[in-house]
């Protein structure tokens, strides 16, 4: 009886450390380099997750889109081969489309006016959407302002895009917007832009300075236009199949490091835009500025009307406008 009681505890002991140690290792994907604000503020959330769950959970961050381009994200998200993704509503939209309202150009007038909106009701609403769409918002970044570049050509108003081949994220409002512009949308990964900038395969491309910066874009096309056409959101998501196999106290943590993350960023990425206009300005990049919206604006009518049409992105579309 001795020998078998004390061969029970050895058992047990043995078992003991991995039984400590059992840890849920989610992968997550990131299309940034590491230092980018996106990237450090997934770190900061994969660490606060960490510490929250008392080491229950690891979240790898995998950078620099190195798991795949971001719609093919959008897509093993939903399908169980990632766990959590950072991922700008463009793409991200296709997969829900109750959200595209979200991206149409010249909507949110800055930073400030958006998150207003996604930090309320209004943002509630939207994750909801994306719930139902297999996405679990944990926290709301900032996709930045974009302008639109050319490799050789300096746009100065709304009529200078005639004919222009464009670079475009997978995004159906995003290439809409080009072609009323009178150019032709380029629906290309965000890796293969710099190549293609460089040989001639598309004339332009839209991003915020920040990644005009990272990506390399900025070598290659130095005529800036800043339209600030898109000020749209970025969101830190987690599969529905993930949430649902957690227990209540988790996603607690998760949600807590999510928001976490997300203030972390806005504020980084602030300072990494000026950073990257001034990086912009020494590199030789010439800055064409934007003094009057309304051409543009004007060529946006039939798209904005699309949205007005329908009662629920109308609702959404009078309350964002009216704040
Ligand atoms: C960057 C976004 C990134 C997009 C990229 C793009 O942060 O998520 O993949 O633009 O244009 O600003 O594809």
């Amino acid at each position: 009886m001795k020998r078998h009681l004390s061969s029970l505890l050895l058992a047990l002991t043995a078992a003991l450390p991995s039984l400590a140690c059992a840890q849920t290792e989610l992968r997550a994907w990131n299309i940034h380099p590491d230092g980018y604000p996106v990237s450090q503020a997934m770190e900061a959330f994969a660490q606060n997750v960490e510490r929250l769950t008392g080491g229950r959970y690891k979240v790898k961050v995998h950078s620099n889109g190195v798991l795949g381009d971001q719609p093919k994200a959008v897509q093993m998200l939903k399908q169980g081969d990632i766990d959590l993704a950072e991922f700008s509503l463009g793409p991200l939209a296709e997969a829900a489309p109750g959200t595209k309202v979200l991206t149409l150009p010249f909507l949110f007038r800055d930073a400030e006016h958006m998150f207003r909106q996604l930090d309320g009701k209004l943002g509630e609403q939207f994750v909801t959407k994306l719930k139902t769409a297999g996405y679990v918002v944990l926290g709301w970044y900032d996709g930045g302002a974009r302008h639109f570049y050319c490799a050789n050509k300096q746009i100065r108003q709304a009529g200078d895009f005639q004919g222009l081949r464009i670079r475009v994220q997978q995004s159906e409002t995003a290439m809409e917007m080009v072609k009323l512009l009178g150019a032709t949308p380029v629906a290309l990964p965000y890796k293969e832009v710099q190549d293609a900038l460089r040989s001639g395969r598309i004339d332009c491309a839209e991003n915020n300075l920040p990644s005009y910066e990272s990506a390399g874009h900025m070598g290659v096309a130095k005529h800036m236009y800043l339209s600030s056409h898109t000020v749209s959101p970025e969101a830190l998501v987690i599969s529905t199949a993930a949430w649902e196999r957690m227990s209540d106290s988790d996603r607690n943590h998760f949600m807590t490091a999510g928001k976490q993350s997300a203030q972390t960023m806005r504020q980084l990425w602030k300072a990494r835009v000026e950073q990257a206009r001034v990086n912009a300005a020494k590199q030789g990049t010439e800055f064409a500025v934007m003094r009057d919206y309304g051409p543009m604006v004007a060529k946006m009518r039939s798209l904005h009307d699309k949205y007005f049409q329908d009662p629920v992105t109308r609702q959404e579309l009078f309350t964002i406008l009216s704040q």
